[in-house]
């Protein structure tokens, strides 16, 4: 099974919305195996944002990333990276479909609810950016029958 790193944005904790969100991972089936709350540095946001310190917005972003706190949460489940991201919707929550969770909660670039991993290869870079592995948790998922047939996991 494949883990992804969601970060729940300033966005999402200043409109009290983070656990609408989380929810929704938990509805889709995903298992929640990682979950804390952290203040970003700019160290750290310079290493997850790296290809966008060329932009002319990007301190502009790294700032709103530290308007508040943020919580991260890594979901476990089959294909989570494309999962999560497609939950996520397009970057700009003007253009992102409804259902998703910018199309629904957001109506900007940048002020966009959500970080979700865009590749498996970034997800383990990501999760290992912001957890250690003793934060990682691995427990049985008991409803695992319910949420996949036995030869899809
Ligand atoms: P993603 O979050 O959909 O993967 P990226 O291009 O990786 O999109 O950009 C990371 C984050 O930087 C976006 O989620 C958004 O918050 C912000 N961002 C990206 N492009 C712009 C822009 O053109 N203006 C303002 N903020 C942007
Ligand atoms: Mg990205």
């Amino acid at each position: 099974m494949q883990k992804t790193l969601v970060i729940l944005k300033p966005s999402a904790i200043q409109r009290g919305i983070a656990g609408e969100i989380i929810s929704r991972f938990e509805k889709k089936g995903l298992q929640i195996v990682g979950m804390k709350m952290v203040e970003l540095s700019d160290e750290i946001l310079e290493n997850h944002y790296a290809h966008l310190k060329n932009k002319p917005f990007f301190s502009r972003i790294k700032n709103s990333m530290q308007t508040s706190p943020v919580i991260l949460m890594v979901a476990k489940g089959v294909g989570a990276v494309e999962v999560v991201r497609k939950m996520a919707g397009v970057t700009n929550g003007r253009e992102a479909l409804p259902g998703t969770i910018r199309g629904d909660y957001s109506v900007s670039v940048q002020e966009n609810i959500v970080h979700a991993s865009d590749s498996i290869e970034t997800a383990d870079i990501e999760i290992k950016r912001f957890f250690s592995e003793d934060e990682i948790f691995e427990y049985p998922q008991q409803l695992l029958p319910n949420i996949y047939a036995n030869d899809e996991y």
